[in-house]
């Protein structure tokens, strides 16, 4: 029975790592995803989650816990620990900076597309969207050079997987271009990764 409940909607990038986690850990049936709306002031998250943002998770006593970290950090504590962020410095520290990475891209993404919905086009910074494009750009470079695992699923992975989700969901880059390192992790992680299906954004 799900006593766990994600509030996050079906295409947030962010909201995808909770839900991609619950299946790398056996936990998706414990967890039920209630869509949220942030732009709705009358919806419940504003009050679970004072900063109004997605994921937010809701525990069975209804405390609740963000952002995205902390509730990997959670289920992981969950499963027992040490299944998605390692315990051991050096791998914790990998992993959690990987997981950095990963989040970053979805970050500059995220402002990216924020300056193109509420502003017209003719508004548009493309000072800021090229200063955004530039962090993205770098930290795909910088995976190219050194792709995550191919054989472990640790938080790093998991936010990597969502950025490059997010990427083509919603930004249309080409970012395969000129990183088949990058786009052949990315292929093999979809087929080996638990849930990667199932949290297609959609
Ligand atoms: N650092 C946060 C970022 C979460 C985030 O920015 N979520 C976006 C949706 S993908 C959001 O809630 N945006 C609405 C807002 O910022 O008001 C996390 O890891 O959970």
């Amino acid at each position: 029975m799900a006593d766990l409940i994600v509030r996050t909607s079906l295409t947030s990038p962010f909201g995808r790592k909770p839900r991609l986690a619950a299946f790398v850990l056996g936990l998706a049936e414990r967890v039920e995803v209630q869509v949220a709306d942030f732009f709705d002031e009358t919806d419940s998250l504003r009050t679970q989650n004072p900063l109004g943002k997605i994921p937010t998770l809701v525990l069975a006593d209804g405390s609740t816990l963000y952002d995205s970290r902390v509730i990997l950090e959670y289920f992981d504590h969950l499963a027992g620990g040490g299944r998605i962020i390692p315990s051991e410095p050096a791998a914790r520290f990998a992993a959690l900076k990987l997981q950095a990475l990963g989040d970053g891209i979805l970050d500059a993404g995220v402002l990216r597309r924020l300056e193109t919905m509420f502003r017209d086009e003719a508004m548009w910074s493309q000072r800021w969207l090229s200063y955004q494009s530039g962090k993205m750009n770098r930290a795909l470079d910088a995976l190219e050079a050194a792709p995550p695992s191919d054989t472990e699923i640790l938080v790093g992975e998991i936010a990597v997987a969502c950025s490059l989700g997010f990427i083509d969901f919603r930004l249309g880059d080409d970012w395969r271009a000129g990183r088949p390192r990058l786009a052949g992790w990315l292929d093999r992680f979809a087929a080996r990764c638990p849930g990667f299906a199932e949290t297609m954004p959609r």
